[in-house]
């Protein structure tokens, strides 16, 4: 792997058919200005781009060393954020979840025949510590204390156990994932980025009894707060979601910046952070040439069944918002249902049913 900054940019130079973002944007006047330059906590350039560089079919290809990086890197960052996101200008808006106790939807499925699973997350950072290509072994020991600690505090529906993987055996580590509960550790780009650096040491899994309020602790966002269940009920899962971000922002502290919203590892999960997503049914719509562009018509994003870089199984799809800056988490969550109601239609009506 190399460590070197030049080393790096001659991988990426040399990669002429990379259609990433930042090898769109990553001029070689940015890189001569950016390359000596590094954040508070000894975060770097070469953190930043080394998993694109080693990874030149990436589709983003940078993240941020540190929640400082957004602005010490923000000549090529803010370029790829406008482009991910499709923004003109970053003016994200300050968090707004709407009135969780009228949200005029709940189930987008009451038949029961199309959506599997309903899943809500959003990702937070600490406000003090590196992301996983600078953090240190002991820092994210004590940034999952501290995270514990505030999970412990939930109570009601939300109340749980933490399940640290350091000592989790092999058989259980694969259950959670098989049951799409827990991470796995096989993205290559997120391991370039140093995401599995010091594994398993700090990586760890919250759930509640009925394993619908669960948190990843240091997967690749320091938190990811998630929201799950079978079925289709897309307020139930949001609701809940919404209940317990509000309980553990009264304990801890999360990286911020006007303009950005909420601070991430990766600049595609930004702002909202949130993604909504439903393992659905779609054996039709999924066959015809059109379904990319219906999907970016709906502003919608098809994953496999086993997270990003997957393939779907017997016509199950993960579908969910691809927008998570520049609108409130109420406007992205109400932006999925849209989609999702247009691919049910769509779906329905390809199989020749009313
Ligand atoms: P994210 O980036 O939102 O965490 P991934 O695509 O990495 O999502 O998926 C993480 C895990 O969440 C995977 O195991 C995936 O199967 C599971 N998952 C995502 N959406 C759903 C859903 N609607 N129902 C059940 N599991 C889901
Ligand atoms: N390494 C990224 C993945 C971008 C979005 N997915 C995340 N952050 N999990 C890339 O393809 O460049």
């Amino acid at each position: 792997m190399s460590t070197d900054v030049e080393g790096l940019w001659k991988k990426l130079q040399a990669a002429k058919d990379s259609k990433s973002l930042l090898k769109k944007h990553l001029t070689e006047a940015k890189f001569n200005a950016l390359k000596g330059k590094k954040t508070s906590m000894g975060g770097t350039l070469a953190d930043c781009i080394r998993s694109g560089c080693e990874n030149t079919d990436s589709g983003v290809g940078i993240y941020a060393c540190d929640p400082e990086g957004y602005t010490v890197f923000a000549d090529v960052l803010d370029e790829v954020i406008k482009d991910y996101h499709k923004v003109d200008k970053l003016n994200h808006p300050e968090p707004k979840f709407g009135d969780i106790t009228k949200l005029g939807f709940g189930d987008l499925d009451p038949s029961g025949n199309m959506i599997v699973s309903t899943r809500v997350r959003v990702g937070r950072s600490h406000a003090n510590f590196g992301f996983p290509g600078v953090i240190k072994a002991e820092d994210r020991k004590e940034m999952e204390r501290i995270s514990v600690e505030a999970l412990k505090t939930l109570t009601g529906d939300l109340a749980g156990t933490y399940y640290p993987l350091e000592g989790m055996t092999e058989a259980t580590q694969k259950q959670l994932t098989d049951d799409h509960f827990l991470f796995n550790d096989s993205d290559r780009f997120l391991k370039a980025a140093g995401g599995y650096n010091d594994w398993p040491i700090g990586r760890g899994i919250f759930f509640n009894k009925n394993k619908t309020f669960l948190t990843w602790v240091n997967e690749e966002d320091h938190l990811r707060f998630i929201s799950m269940q079978k079925g289709g009920n897309l307020g139930e899962v949001y609701a809940r979601l919404v209940t317990a971000i509000e309980k553990l922002q009264e304990k801890l502290t999360f990286a911020k910046r006007k303009g950005l919203g909420y601070l991430t590892f990766c600049p595609s999960n930004l702002g909202t952070t949130l993604r909504a997503s439903v393992h659905i049914k779609i054996p039709k719509l999924s066959q015809t040439p059109e379904f990319k562009e219906f999907c970016d018509k709906h502003h919608l994003q098809a994953r496999g069944i086993h997270g990003e870089h997957t393939e779907s199984v017997g016509g199950v799809y993960d579908i969910s918002n691809k927008h998570r800056l520049g609108l409130t988490e109420f406007d992205a969550v109400q932006e999925m249902r849209r989609g999702v109601e247009a691919v049910i239609k769509e779906e329905t009506k390809l199989q020749g049913k009313k």
